[in-house]
Order: C-alpha cells, then structure tokens, then sequence
C-alpha cells in the first residue's frame, strides 16, 4: 500500500488531501506540532481511520523529520505546514522566515538524506508575484513578492527546484492561488465575511469591519485544488504549475455575493478600519490555468460563487446549531 507523509494536516489543505488521498487507497501520515490547546478540529473526522496516523514532530527540527521518514518510508511527501497569515508575517518576518522558508530546506534535507526517490510536493503561492510584473501570471512570470511570507515563499519554490536539478529528486511546487473553504481559517476575508454574513443575517453580530475593498483576487475552492496536488505527483517527470481559476474577484464583490446569500445589503453592514490594510497590499492577482489543463488535466470544479455559497450555508448552519466556527 502507497503511504504519504503529509505536513500541515491539520491545515485546511492538509485536511481536504488527507481525505483525498484516504479515498484514494493510500495510508496517510500527518506531522503534528505539540500545543498547549490541540486544533485538530479539521481532523477529527478521520480519527480512528484504519489508515490514518498522526506522528510527532516540527519542521523547524530537521531531527523530527528524518526520523519520521525513516518509519514512514513514504512514497508521496505533501509539505504544506507554513505561517500561511500574511499580515503575522510582519509581526512576526522572523518566525515566518524560519517555518515558510528554511522549513522547506529541513523538509527537502530530511527526503535527500532518507530516500531520494520519494515525489516531494511544496505549497507555492501566488504571493510569489505579489507586485505584478504581467497578468495573468504563469510560471515564467517574474516573482515581486510584498510581504515576508511572500519572500519566504520565493526561497522554499526555489530551494524545490534547486534539489529537483540538484539532486535529480522527483519535487514539485505548485503555486496555487487563493483558495478558499467551509474549513478556511476566520483571520482569512472569505471566512471572515461568510462568518459575519450568517451572524448578521441571525442577528447575532451587527457589522464587520475590514482593510482594502478594492484588492483583487483569483479565488477557487480548496478541494479542486488538493486534487491538482495530487495529480502533479503522479505525473511522468516532475514539472511546477500554476493552479487558480482564471478569474478574479474584488473584496467588495466577495461582500456583495455573501451577504446577498442571506438577502443582506452589504453596505449597511460592512465597514472599513485601516487597522486592517497592510503596510505592503497585493492588489491584483490572476492566474494562467492553461498549462495545468495540458499537462495534468485539471480545471476547478467549482464556482467563486457556488463556493462562497456553501461557505455561507456552513456558517449559517454553524450559528443555527450553536457550533463554534471552528468545528
Ligand atoms: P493553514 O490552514 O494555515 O495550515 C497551516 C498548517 O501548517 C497547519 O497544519 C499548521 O499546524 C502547520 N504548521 C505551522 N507551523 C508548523 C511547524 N513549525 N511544524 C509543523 N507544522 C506547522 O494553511 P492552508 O491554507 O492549509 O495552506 C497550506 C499551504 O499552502 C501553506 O504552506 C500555505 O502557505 C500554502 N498556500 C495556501 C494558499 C491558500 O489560499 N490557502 C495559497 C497558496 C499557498 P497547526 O495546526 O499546529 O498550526
Ligand atoms: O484572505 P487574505 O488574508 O489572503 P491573502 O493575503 O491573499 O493570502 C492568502 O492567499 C495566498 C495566495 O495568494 C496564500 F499564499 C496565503 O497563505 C493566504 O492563504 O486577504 C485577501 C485580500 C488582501 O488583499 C487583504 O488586504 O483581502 C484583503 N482584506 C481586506 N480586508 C482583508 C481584510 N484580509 C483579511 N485577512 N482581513 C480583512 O479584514
């Protein structure tokens, strides 16, 4: 039986391809990181899954790693744990630098030095293009990034590629866009805005209070988008791509789809507080899906607006039934 080793698990990708790959037959693997409060809510599901085994350990030590690999003897290695909350990456550039750029490095070091035929994944990001130089953006565009994260993010698909030529390693980045889910995190604007819609609607809060309006983004579901990380490691040779939709949206039509899913106006809800703009702002991102059409025979599945739908009508039944949101 094939087995992957998934970082990030408790993650809203890592749990969307913990599913994916369950269904698929593989034995899964999930690296945890000790808390002081477990946040294994996206998981729980799949507790007491045959398949399923969480094991110990950081990306920040290397030591962790290379030992779980040597149990594991994965096949399939998803390295997908990051700080992924932009503006933290300013708070805290130092701490973000260490676990989204060198934790690539320990987890790439930890593959060469345990079996260097193991198909390794690294969650790029369209971060990477930050200030645009061309859109849509496609892999030869040039990378501008604005944020720590964002230069984190340049070292790690680099560091892919280094060891892909270097050490002739089956690794591949994809630079996924924004994408989005019922399990997205509440600090993200999706979830932030679908959460307040369904409070609002059920009276329950009576405005939300957001940064730049006016930011664009190519926004597509998260399980369209696992299912494109799994197909770039079953690919022939190992080849990068960008995954998104090819079409963008603006935070404020984002507000005006969600709230007019609860026959809201979001102009008598939203409001704006400069406590939320960042001191560097990707305004526009699109992505080219035309080489993953070709080479991987992908496409999303889902709408901006059916997914901001289903957000919605999750939240709507989280607050319906007293659910915390992150349940
Ligand atoms: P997420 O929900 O924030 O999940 C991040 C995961 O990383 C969590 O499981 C977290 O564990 C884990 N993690 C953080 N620090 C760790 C450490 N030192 N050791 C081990 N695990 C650690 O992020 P996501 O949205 O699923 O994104 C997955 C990956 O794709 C990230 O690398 C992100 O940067 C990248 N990405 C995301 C998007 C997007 O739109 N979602 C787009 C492009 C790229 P805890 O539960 O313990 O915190
Ligand atoms: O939802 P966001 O925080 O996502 P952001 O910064 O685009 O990053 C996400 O996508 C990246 C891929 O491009 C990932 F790599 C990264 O890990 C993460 O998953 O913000 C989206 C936009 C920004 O322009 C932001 O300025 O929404 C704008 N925004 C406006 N008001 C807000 C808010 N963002 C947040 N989080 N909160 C607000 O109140």
């Amino acid at each position: 039986m094939d087995k992957a080793f998934i970082t990030g698990i408790t993650g809203q990708d890592g749990s969307y391809l913990a599913d994916l790959l369950l269904a698929e037959g593989l034995e899964v693997h999930g690296l945890i990181r000790r808390k002081a409060s477990a946040s294994n809510w996206r998981i729980n599901h799949l507790a007491g899954h045959e398949r399923m085994h969480l094991v110990n350990g950081d990306l920040l030590d290397v030591s962790s790693l290379t030992r779980s690999l040597q149990e594991i003897r994965p096949k399939y290695v998803f390295n997908l744990a990051a700080q992924s909350f932009v503006p933290f990456s300013w708070e805290a550039p130092e701490a973000t630098s260490s676990v989204t750029a060198i934790g690539v490095l320990n987890m790439l070091e930890a593959v060469r030095m345990v079996d260097k035929d193991i198909r390794f994944y690294q969650a790029s990001s369209s971060e990477m293009f930050g200030k645009v130089r061309e859109t849509p953006q496609q892999l030869t565009t040039p990378f501008y990034p604005r944020s720590p994260y964002g230069v984190s993010k340049v070292f790690g698909h680099w560091m892919t590629i280094n060891y892909r030529e270097s050490y002739d390693m089956f690794a591949c980045s994809g630079i996924l866009f924004n994408h989005e889910s019922e399990r997205r995190g509440l600090e993200f604007v999706t979830r932030k805005v679908t959460w307040a819609a369904a409070n609002i609607k059920r009276g329950k809060m009576d405005s939300v209070s957001l940064g730049n309006l006016d930011a664009k983004r190519d926004w597509g579901y998260a399980p369209d988008y696992v299912d494109a990380m799994w197909r770039m490691l079953n690919q022939d040779e190992p080849q990068d791509y960008v995954i998104a939709t090819g079409e963008q949206s603006s935070v404020q039509e984002l507000c005006q789809a969600a709230f007019e899913a609860v026959d809201l106006n979001y102009e008598d809800h939203v409001k704006l507080d400069p406590r939320f703009l960042r001191p560097a702002e990707v305004n526009t991102l699109l992505g080219d899906i035309s080489e993953a059409g070709k080479g991987l025979d992908w496409k999303p599945q889902t709408s901006f607006a059916q997914m901001i739908t289903k957000m919605v009508e999750a939240d709507l039944h989280r607050v319906d039934n007293n659910i915390s949101w992150e349940t």
